[in-house]
């Protein structure tokens, strides 16, 4: 159940977006990236085909919420003869404007003969594409670039899986998009049996504000009948983004409603792209609903923020923690 249920409202239309909306036969449709261009909301929808492979296919909205007018065909979807590192296809865009570049930049899950990992590509109006190429090799995905360099260095969060412990959420440097080092722990699953134990993973791209960054993730809880996908938040620090400010002790969003508990896979809620609204200061996050439909929750800003400045500072790691 939520446990902070007054900051985020479900959308009274939710699920927004389900597999019968899409024009061509497809499984599912879940963990979009979200974006406005020209005063259209647009998602980057995971669309699962009914051979089990999944896409990136193109919906728009007037105002966000309804009215979606999705592509009639993928927008970008795996080439494996030319990128074999897609073969078992392309998951989970995360979206973020680059202004130097005048680019989007789509940070994906493409699914390789040897795990998951981390590529890019960059659109300029999601209707052509052109792929950068791996960043991170397997196991790695839940990634976002920031939308500027700091020091001169791009900046990339992302979720590896180490052969020993537990899954935590990375932070790592480039001059180029294509060269990566100086990783960084930045944010620890914990343990035991706290919600985001064992694994934790980035949701939306980091949301740039007057008190920080502002980072949604998810956690992890096995339980005896599956995985809970539940999320919380943090804060990063303006200058150094490798600082957590702030961290929730709670989840702030989880599966409740039917749609989020049953589906492929059950008890599910997975967002990777939110928008923020300047002028009524409206937080929308889109997500992913029991890996089957893609529901809406919306908060103001103002709120969030001020939440997640009452949460507390993560304690200091000990040394022996450190990679
Ligand atoms: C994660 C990713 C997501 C998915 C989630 C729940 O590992 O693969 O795409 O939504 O599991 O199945």
């Amino acid at each position: 159940m939520d446990s902070t249920p007054n900051l985020f409202t479900r959308c009274p239309t939710n699920p927004i977006i389900t597999p019968d909306d899409l024009p061509y036969p497809v499984n599912t449709v879940f963990n979009p990236g979200a974006a406005v261009v020209d005063g259209q909301t647009v998602l980057l929808m995971r669309v699962e085909d009914r051979r089990g492979i999944s896409h990136l296919t193109v919906a728009r909205s007037p105002d966000g919420v309804g009215g979606w007018v999705i592509d009639p065909r993928p927008g970008l979807q795996s080439a494996p003869q030319r990128h074999p590192e897609e073969v078992w296809g392309i998951e989970d865009p995360r979206v973020t404007w680059l202004p130097e570049r005048r680019q989007w930049a789509i940070a994906y899950t493409a699914y390789s003969r040897r795990g998951p990992l981390v590529s890019l590509a960059v659109t300029p109006d999601f209707r052509t594409f052109q792929r950068l190429g791996p960043a991170m090799p397997p196991d790695d995905k839940d990634a976002a670039l920031f939308p500027r360099r700091f020091g001169g260095r791009w900046v990339l969060i992302h979720r590896p899986i180490p052969v020993r412990g537990d899954a935590h959420i990375w932070i790592s440097y480039s001059p180029d998009l294509r060269h990566w080092g100086d990783h960084t722990l930045l944010l620890e699953a914990r343990e035991g049996a706290w919600w985001d134990a064992g694994k934790v993973g980035l949701g939306p791209p980091p949301l740039e504000t007057p008190e920080g960054w502002l980072i949604m993730y998810h956690g992890v809880h096995v339980t005896a009948s599956g995985s809970l996908y539940r999320l919380g938040l943090a804060l990063l620090d303006l200058d150094d983004p490798r600082i957590v400010l702030h961290r929730s002790d709670e989840w702030v969003f989880g599966p409740a409603q039917p749609y989020e508990r049953i589906g492929d896979v059950v008890g599910v809620v997975f967002p990777c792209g939110w928008v923020h609204d300047q002028v009524s200061d409206e937080l929308r996050v889109y997500y992913g609903a029991s890996d089957t439909a893609i529901g809406l929750a919306t908060a103001k800003l103002r709120e969030v923020l001020d939440y997640v400045r009452s949460c507390p500072r993560p304690q200091r790691r000990r040394a022996s923690d450190r990679p």
